[in-house]
């Protein structure tokens, strides 16, 4: 079978249908065409977009190997992107927005490194560069003579509230310069190099975000697999819809990493190679071959067995304790220096410059009841019973991955549970953090018919007394709370 490509489409309503919102996209697809000659005194060879997502549900799981559940949100970036002709090379990269994100000028040179140190919105663009640049050598493709480039960004998604807006502006930095150079590739490439290259901003992220990106269907919701990536679809009830709903609070991901998103990827870890030690694995082969609690399912899954249980937990419940780790016990039980350990990982040694304790338990617990949940949720769509009941039974999925988060992930936050809590209030069905958590957006299952009195009770309890205080504008609202139906995958626009 022929690889999937990324599609080029030569019309806006290909991507975004032609209802009411076309006009819209129109006007400002114009706008951001006329930015670029503004800037560059000449036209844009090609636009790209990506979406941002909402995950119903399988969160911080993606890294450690396990399935997820989310759709594409109509939410995206576009690049719109053309070579420019100067020696040396230069990457010029502005944003519509150029009040919020200052233009930015970067030699063209995919071997740079990503300045962590000083955090810029353009990184992301140069994560996107150099990921196409490491993709096409690791295809033994010829480049060429390295090209200058001129960009404009132009974003919806949220910043920082968990709806991905990092791996849309990734994803579409990516096409736009891989289509910039001539060069091709399938969704699944894209997806793959997506994911690597996003990690020089210094997140150990899985791969959710990326894949749904390139991977969305109108109309579909897709449960993610990995190693190696595959999409299928899901289809949800029609009588139902998600709506997604700000806490206001930004989650900072690139700036909180090391005790935040990174801390998790290594606790996961910790817990994953502590159990192969207890299951019987040699010391030697837990510390260099266990990455994952995927890693160790097969031994847990065993152990579970030989007393009459099919669930990894079990093994957690038996080899773990709730108490939380300190780093001596850990080497001791490894029998090693966690420095030496991790060594290669430096993103990992900067978790442990800064944490002293670590919920192995807890962290392992999650990880393998929210991968079982995802299965649960999907297996729910294909029920033959009335959408009702198919309703109740993610509603319950949702609201239980919530509790896992929040109690034993420990990712969510003081206005995350309030928001959750007045969604369940004002009648979701499910409703629960939505991405890495830490504040950012929840997600709430509803029925379509109680939608607009859903959102008008959200605005009225949660965002008028932010109004009121002068901390948001009413006019805003539309943005922070809003129904979505699953959308459409990255594309290159040539029109
Ligand atoms: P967000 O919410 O976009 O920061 C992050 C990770 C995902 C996944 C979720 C938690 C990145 C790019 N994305 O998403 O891979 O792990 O958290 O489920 O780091
Ligand atoms: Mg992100």
């Amino acid at each position: 079978m022929a690889e999937d490509l990324v599609p080029v489409f030569t019309s806006l309503a290909e991507v975004y249908g032609d209802g009411p919102r076309l006009e819209e996209q129109s006007c400002r697809y114009e706008k951001l065409r006329q930015q670029f000659v503004h800037h560059f005194g000449r036209e844009p060879e090609l636009f790209a977009r990506a979406p941002g997502r909402v995950n119903l549900i399988g969160e911080h799981i993606d890294y450690e190997g396990y399935a997820v559940l989310p759709m594409a949100i109509r939410q995206d970036t576009v690049v719109a992107i053309g070579r420019r002709s100067e020696q040396p090379p230069m990457l010029h990269i502005a944003n519509v927005d150029s009040s919020e994100f200052q233009a930015c000028s970067f030699l063209a040179d995919p071997s740079q490194e990503v300045d962590r140190a000083n955090h810029v919105w353009a990184n992301y663009f140069i994560c996107g560069y150099k990921g196409v640049h490491e993709h096409l050598v690791s295809k033994g493709e010829v480049i060429g003579a390295t090209v200058g480039l001129n960009a404009v960004v132009d974003g919806t998604v949220p910043i920082g509230a968990g709806l991905s807006s990092s791996a849309a502006i990734v994803c579409s930095s990516a096409i736009a310069v891989l289509t910039a150079l001539g060069k091709s590739s399938s969704k699944k490439e894209v997806a793959e190099f997506s994911t690597t290259c996003e990690r020089h901003i210094g997140t150990q992220s899985g791969g959710m975000d990326q894949s749904i990106s390139v991977m969305a269907e109108r109309g579909v919701a897709k449960l993610i697999d990995f190693n190696p990536i595959r999409a299928s679809d899901v289809v949800l009830p029609k009588t139902g819809s998600f709506v997604v709903a700000n806490s206001l609070t930004e989650s900072k991901k690139a700036e909180t990493a090391a005790t935040n998103y990174n801390n998790r990827v290594v606790e996961c870890r910790l817990a994953a190679m502590v159990l192969a030690v207890k299951l019987g694995m040699q010391l030697e082969e837990a510390r260099t071959s266990v990455n994952t609690l995927s890693d160790v399912e097969g031994l847990c899954v065993k152990y579970a067995s030989a007393h009459g249980s099919s669930s990894p937990e079990v093994a957690v419940e038996k080899f773990l304790h709730e108490t939380p780790y300190n780093i001596e016990e850990i080497e001791d039980i490894l029998q090693e220096k966690l420095s030496i350990i991790m060594k290669t990982s430096p993103t990992s040694l900067a978790v442990l410059a800064v944490a002293t304790q670590f919920k192995l338990y807890q962290r392992a617990k999650h990880v393998y009841t929210e991968a079982r949940r995802v299965h649960s949720f999907r297996a729910a769509t294909l029920q033959s019973d009335s959408e009702e009941v198919v309703m109740k039974r993610l509603g319950e999925l949702m609201n239980e991955s919530h509790a896992s988060c929040s109690l034993l992930y420990e990712c969510s936050c003081p206005e995350l549970e309030s928001l959750v809590g007045l969604c369940r209030r004002n009648g979701a069905i499910g409703s629960r953090l939505t991405g890495a958590g830490w504040g950012g957006c929840t997600v709430s299952l509803v029925k379509e018919e109680e939608v607009q009195s859903f959102i008008s009770a959200l605005k009225e309890s949660y965002y008028q007394p932010l109004v009121t205080k002068g901390k948001i504008k009413e006019e805003d609202l539309d943005l922070y709370v809003f129904a979505s139906k699953p959308a459409a995958g990255a594309a290159v626009l040539k029109l």
